[in-house]
């Protein structure tokens, strides 16, 4: 399904936000992107307009949460450079005293088990490949906690330390391990899902902020992160837009 020679980068959750924006950057550096996420139609529509801007690129439906999916998928790919873990997300953001024990639950699958299932799956061709990356989207989340933000915090906790531990535990081998953690970033989706629809408690989450982070703006420093030398390996990367100076401290005008 790949061609031969073009290095292959998989990115998971690819339907939207920072996903699609990475995909669209990676398959403009030369990757043939391979793009997974549960909505088929997304990612159809999506690899058909990179294919018809003379890019390579594969759609395969995938939840990351479905771990014998997730072995079919890998075992489908004929090669695997790259793989970003970008499929994951927030839901709810209500006090520890309140918060619902099942928005927990769903954060920890899909941030981090999610995250484990595709990077154990698609190790072994990562190593295979002689110059592996694997990037994990964790979160500014995962550094610091606010309040309200306790469950998806403590889910980006999970990626992060996923991130640190796979790094120490396969140093010497080809593989480099990247973490990206994005502060403030406007998608058309991430804050909308954590408040279940709820555009007006959406909207509340980048009121009076000039310039959030976009989509593309972190999909910049995936691709930057990439496509560094194969003995550079960036650790750790923290964005914020610059009217963000911690996860509580947001300049607003309003
Ligand atoms: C998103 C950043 O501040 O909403 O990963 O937790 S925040």
């Amino acid at each position: 399904m790949t061609a031969a020679g073009t290095p292959v980068a998989v990115v998971t959750g690819a339907s939207g936000g920072i996903g699609a924006a990475t995909a669209r950057q990676l398959a403009a550096a030369g990757y043939h992107v391979a793009l997974t996420a549960r909505r088929k139609d997304r990612i159809e529509a999506l690899a058909a307009e990179l294919i018809a801007a003379g890019h390579r690129a594969t759609a395969y439906a995938l939840d990351v949460t479905d771990r014998p999916a997730v072995d079919t998928f890998a075992a489908s790919l004929d090669r695997c450079d790259v793989l970003i873990n970008n499929a994951g997300g927030a839901l709810g953001a209500d006090p520890v005293a309140t918060g619902d024990p099942a928005d927990w639950r769903t954060m920890y699958e899909v941030n981090v088990i999610g995250t484990l299932h595709t990077t154990q799956a698609l190790l072994p061709a990562l190593t295979a490949s002689g110059d592996g990356t694997v990037v994990i989207l964790s979160s500014t989340a995962g550094h610091a906690a606010y309040e309200g933000g306790a469950g998806y915090v403590a889910a980006k906790n999970g990626a992060r330390v996923l991130a640190e531990t796979l790094r120490l535990e396969i140093v010497g081998t080809p593989v480099r391990v990247i973490e990206i953690a994005p502060g403030m970033v406007k998608t058309e989706e991430f804050a909308t899902t954590r408040f279940r629809g709820d555009e007006e408690k959406a909207a509340k989450v980048y009121a009076g902020v000039a310039e959030p982070l976009t989509a593309d703006d972190v999909a910049d420093t995936i691709t930057w992160a990439v496509t560094r030398p194969s003995h550079v390996n960036i650790d750790l990367l923290v964005v914020r837009p610059r009217a963000q100076a911690s996860n509580s401290k947001v300049h607003r005008e309003l």
